[in-house]
């Protein structure tokens, strides 16, 4: 039985492959970030513009990216992407690679540059910076020849060595007609060379990755069953992703490490307008996307889309403080902490915790130690009182984090089986929060 014990503990802390690589194991850390859709679609009302819009139309009348950066780094948030280029090809910073951008807009005078100054106020709040450059640009003249693909890999240049460090570089798969009626075949792996070569690093999400992936929906859901790993040979971003189940579920016999982030808007759409102030989710659907992203081994991608100011807008920014106080609520006190807990072992496997005192409990958060990689299949959660004993909850994956909500319940005993799994397997202590 010792032998035993001795041999699982030693598999369960062999990595499996595929395990993540640093980049993504910095990243896995962050859980909760901001997206910012911001260009001349927030002047127009547009989610996609055409390319035709007079640059001029971008003219933010109180810019101020510290006051982003001080509400995202007050919400929790660990970062921020904001879109450099959207569809429209109109580039937040003085490109020389195209003539749609900052320095053709009355704006400044054309000096301005949206980048540099939220680079600069996220370094100011110790916020990472992340950036969204759409390759789909319904601008540029050369967009649908090799050209396009050597401006492209020129503009990522210029994003990824004018602004500091840069964290994740978010390539969005859409792949309409450019200007001239032309779609573009994409260089995908000359623009991953771009990044590696200048933001070693920054994580690269697409719909294949190659560091994350996008999670199947903009609702800011992860599946109940997420594993990391997915298959993504012979798959392409936009124009031939992996199935939405994949994307959503990943793959038990996936063989990259390729987590989810589920992005979503904290509006109806991904860029402000007027009309949807009144229309800032609750906080009951932001908790509700927050278990099944963050909850579901996923990250968390929170668009909040800056007004024609240039300021967050005060409904989102009291909203996100109220997002805020109620994951601190139930999150900030860990009622296992400090107790002890044996390491547990299996499949089949089970550890037990016990309190001084009974404690009235409805969420409970299994973490796997992911660097070696993601191993678990099928879990149960028991709670004990006395003689009664009560499933808490169940499920299948665990990953970086499962967070497990279940009504309130008075306990002096917790217990997690783990009943099936991949290879031997263990899991960081447990912990144990109030209702919520
Ligand atoms: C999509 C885009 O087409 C939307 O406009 C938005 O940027 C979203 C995050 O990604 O593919």
């Amino acid at each position: 039985m010792v032998l035993l014990f001795a041999t699982l503990a030693m598999a369960a802390q062999t990595p499996i492959q595929p395990v993540p690589s640093n980049r993504q194991l910095a990243w896995q850390k962050l859980d909760y970030y901001a997206f910012v859709h911001f260009g001349p679609n927030t002047f127009t009302g547009e989610e996609w513009g055409d390319g035709r819009e007079n640059p001029n139309i971008f003219n933010p009348s109180q810019l101020d990216c510290r006051q982003w950066a001080r509400t995202f780094k007050e919400a929790g948030m660990k970062m921020v992407i904001i879109t450099a280029k959207h569809h429209d090809g109109f580039c937040l910073w003085p490109t020389k690679f195209s003539g749609h951008s900052v320095a053709k807009s009355q704006w400044r005078g054309g000096k301005g540059d949206v980048l540099k100054e939220l680079s600069a106020a996220c370094k100011a709040y110790g916020l990472k910076f992340g950036v969204y450059l759409s390759p789909w640009d319904r601008n540029h003249p050369d967009y649908g020849t090799p050209k396009y693909n050597e401006v492209f890999k020129s503009m990522l240049t210029e994003v990824l060595t004018q602004y500091g460090e840069v964290h994740e570089v978010w390539f969005d798969g859409a792949n309409g007609e450019g200007p001239n009626g032309k779609r573009q075949v994409y260089d995908w792996s000359g623009f991953v060379d771009t990044v590696r070569k200048h933001a070693p690093e920054a994580v690269i999400f697409s719909d294949v990755g190659p560091d994350i992936r996008w999670v199947g929906n903009e609702s800011g859901f992860a599946g109940e069953t997420n594993w990391s790993m997915i298959n993504t040979d012979g798959h392409e971003p936009g124009s031939d992703p992996p199935t939405i189940k994949e994307l959503n579920e990943g793959d038990v016999n996936g063989d990259k490490w390729i987590p989810a982030e589920c992005d979503v808007s904290i509006r109806p759409g991904w860029f402000w307008r007027e009309s949807e102030n009144n229309k800032v989710k609750s906080v009951e659907q932001l908790m509700n996307i927050y278990y099944r992203s963050v909850g579901n081994n996923g990250a968390l991608l929170l668009n909040v889309p800056p007004d024609n100011r240039g300021l967050i807008h005060e409904n989102d920014a009291r909203r996100l403080m109220e997002f805020k106080n109620k994951l601190d609520a139930i999150f900030k006190t860990d009622l296992a902490r400090g107790l002890q807990q044996t390491k547990l072992f299996g499949p089949p496997g089970s550890i037990s915790i016990s309190f001084a005192e009974p404690k009235s409990i409805g969420h409970i958060v299994l973490r796997e130690p992911i660097a070696f990689g993601q191993r678990v299949k099928r879990f149960r959660v028991l709670g004990k009182l006395g003689i009664q004993e009560t499933e808490l909850a169940k499920g299948t994956t665990i990953g970086n984090r499962r967070i497990l909500r279940f009504p309130q319940i008075a306990v002096q005993t917790l217990t997690v089986v783990i009943e099936d799994a991949r290879a031997p397997a263990t899991l960081l202590p447990i912990e144990a929060y109030g209702p919520g």
